[in-house]
């Protein structure tokens, strides 16, 4: 039988203390090696982003820290009270009713290549002719914004608008019946982007791929767009042969994917048509009715927690990808209503950015439908207020982001 002598039990103490502090030290290694690994630069999905796109990817990630940019659809094409989008182009300085009213231009500028697949289209469908809209692309990007793209793109198979839903999805993947309709529409999208030049050298045509956060097939848990009224599975599988040809057969690199769905309720919700890590750089939600008061606060900071938590998961940038109120009816709704929402806590603070939808022209386009104040609405002190907040970053307030 072992009896433990003094000497013997002070042994034992003295390998107990060297075993606890090894533990501890390896507590701290595994720790610090997760900080390390927490710390290392996130990549996007493309092995192969040009070194633009993952250095946006990277420095919009590290950014989410400290800052939420404010973005804005359509800015520099047409505002609520000029245009630039039709008719002869003019030589004038850029205009934007963002900069208008806060002084400074946003930091995301947003765009829409609707019809871009329809054979002979020369402007998408709010009228933005193709062309010019390269030119505003460029334009953004040089001043140090980030842009990013939507399609609204018109149902491949009866030429019918984006909210005509006939069963179509189906019949566009690989050896279904209407599968060209949708490559030829993505070799009109490949062009379109590979057209996108910036950076100094462009002048002597040196310039390099413009960064595109791309946003396929969006608001698809709403169900009134045609690639949304289709099951999860054909969806997902939508969404990865889109980006495989393009990263593949097209060989684009320029290009972070967003998924972005409409409101939803729950986590599962909102992970339903989630196509994969692989396939997905930007997790994102748009949604327009939990933000319009403070009464439906609750619901919207849910709704940012939810996909704030999906992005920490899986190491990837979270963003409010389309939101607004139409005419702004509150005037101090910015500061008073959105940015309390944005700041309730960590999580919701680190959304890399918020996207306000288009200012359409009230004379020639949608009456009454904007979504930033234009000069002299009364939400406009307020607007610029909220541009002063610390958290908030317009174009000016950018470091440089692709370096
Ligand atoms: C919708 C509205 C429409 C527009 C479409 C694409 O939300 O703004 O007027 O045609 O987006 O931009």
């Amino acid at each position: 039988m072992f009896v433990p002598t003094e000497a013997c039990a002070a042994g034992r103490s003295f390998r107990v203390e060297r075993a606890a502090t090894a533990l501890v030290v390896i507590l701290l290694l595994v720790g610090c090696e997760a900080l390390v690994d927490r710390e290392a630069p996130v990549t996007p999905t493309d092995p192969d982003a040009t070194e633009e796109t993952q250095a946006l990817y990277a420095s919009l990630y590290q950014l989410s820290d400290e800052a939420i940019l404010m973005g804005h659809q359509d800015d520099l094409a047409y505002g609520y009270e000029w245009v630039r989008h039709v008719g002869r182009p003019t030589a004038n300085a850029p205009r934007s009713d963002v900069r208008a009213v806060a002084g400074s231009f946003p930091a995301v500028y947003g765009w829409d290549v609707g019809d871009l697949g329809n054979p002979g289209a020369t402007t998408n469908l709010d009228s933005v002719p193709f062309d010019r809209m390269k030119r505003w692309i460029e334009d953004g990007y040089d001043r140090g914004g980030v842009i990013t793209i939507s399609w609204h793109m018109d149902n491949p198979v009866t030429g019918g608008s984006s909210w005509d839903t006939t069963h179509a999805v189906g019949k566009l993947l690989p050896d279904s019946s209407h599968h060209e309709a949708l490559t030829d529409r993505l070799d009109r999208f490949a062009a379109f982007v590979s057209d996108l030049q910036g950076g100094f050298w462009t002048w002597l045509g040196m310039g390099h791929d413009v960064p595109i956060i791309f946003r396929p097939y969006h608001e698809m848990t709403g169900r009134w767009f045609w690639w949304g009224a289709t099951t999860p599975e054909n969806y997902k599988e939508l969404f990865r042969f889109t980006v495989d040809y393009l990263r593949e057969e097209k060989d684009l690199h320029n290009l972070l994917y967003a998924y972005s769905t409409d409101a939803f309720e729950s986590r599962e919700q909102y992970l339903e048509h989630y196509p994969g890590d692989e396939y997905v750089d930007i997790v994102g939600f748009d949604d327009y009715g939990s933000i319009a008061s403070d009464s439906t606060r609750p619901v919207l900071v849910k709704r940012l927690r939810i996909v704030s938590r999906v992005a920490q998961n899986r190491d990837k940038v979270v963003a409010f990808t389309e939101t607004g109120v139409e005419e702004i009816p509150d005037s101090t709704w910015w500061t008073g209503t959105l940015l309390p929402a944005l700041k309730t806590d960590s999580l919701t603070r680190r959304i890399a950015y918020v996207h306000f939808w288009r200012n359409a022209n009230h004379d020639i386009d949608v009456p009454d439908h904007y979504f930033v104040p234009y000069p002299g609405h009364p939400s406009a002190d307020n607007f610029a207020a909220f541009r002063d907040d610390p958290l908030i970053y317009f174009e000016d307030d950018l470091p440089a982001l692709y370096d």
